[in-house]
């Protein structure tokens, strides 16, 4: 018998290392969930909602849910200060987090490391080699002002020296606040094992970039 096109997506995730998937479906998706609970190679695991799935798969790593949970946390606990370290990526994947802090008045603070890309993204594309794809970058919103409108606070900090006030700033806040720091992109994340293979492919796709600016594709 014939695979049938979810068969084959199973399949395919299946080979590329998923063992897990966190969601919700609507009946659309009915095939895929079916083709899931008959292979058993991959574990479902239902949510109510995405947000939730965002949540519970936190144990595998996934960027975009750290202004959710500050927000529990500092509900259960409002005399405690609660600030978020977060990547521009990971922040911008659930924005909408931040007004549930403004509505509730919970006086969470938020650091984003302002790097206009998804950056340990585009370094594992170094890593293997390869030059970093164009849409590993992207533009973002101004944080600060973003803070403003929705009736919070906001600062942003550009260079080195304005870092210990900005901080001082947003820690003096009474509510919620937003300090956007701005971040080179060029600076490596450092990674808690090195080999060398990684370097030299690392070395390859700086050439090829370079190869690639000098063409001015
Ligand atoms: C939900 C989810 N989607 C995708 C990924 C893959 N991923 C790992 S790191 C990363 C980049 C995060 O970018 P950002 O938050 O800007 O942090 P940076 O690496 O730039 O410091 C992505 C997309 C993930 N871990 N979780
Ligand atoms: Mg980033």
């Amino acid at each position: 018998m014939s695979a049938t096109v979810a068969e084959i997506l199973i399949d395919t995730l299946y080979q590329l290392g998923v063992r897990q998937i966190f969601g919700v479906v609507g009946d659309a998706l009915n095939p895929l969930t079916d083709a899931i609970r008959r292979d058993k190679r991959i574990a479902w695991i239902g949510v109510r909602h995405e947000e939730g799935a965002a949540l519970a798969s936190f144990n595998n790593a996934a960027v975009g849910t750290s202004l959710g949970q500050a927000n529990g946390i500092q509900a259960l606990d409002r005399e405690r200060q609660v600030v978020v370290a977060v990547g521009d990526g990971g922040f911008t994947m659930l924005l909408g987090e931040f007004m549930t802090s403004v509505e509730h008045g919970l006086p969470v603070k938020v650091v984003v490391f302002n790097n206009r890309e998804w950056g340990l993204v585009h370094l594992e594309m170094e890593e293997a080699g390869l030059p970093a794809f164009a849409g590993s970058e992207f533009p973002n919103p101004d944080f600060a002002a973003f803070a403003r409108s929705c009736g919070a606070q906001g600062y942003t900090v550009r260079t080195p020296e304005e870092l210990d006030h900005g901080l001082q700033q947003l820690l003096e806040t009474p509510g919620p606040a937003i300090l956007d720091v701005f971040i080179d992109p060029d600076e490596l994340p450092v990674m808690p094992h090195i080999k060398m293979e990684q370097i030299w492919r690392f070395g390859l796709a700086k050439v090829r970039e370079s190869l690639i600016a000098m063409r001015g594709a």
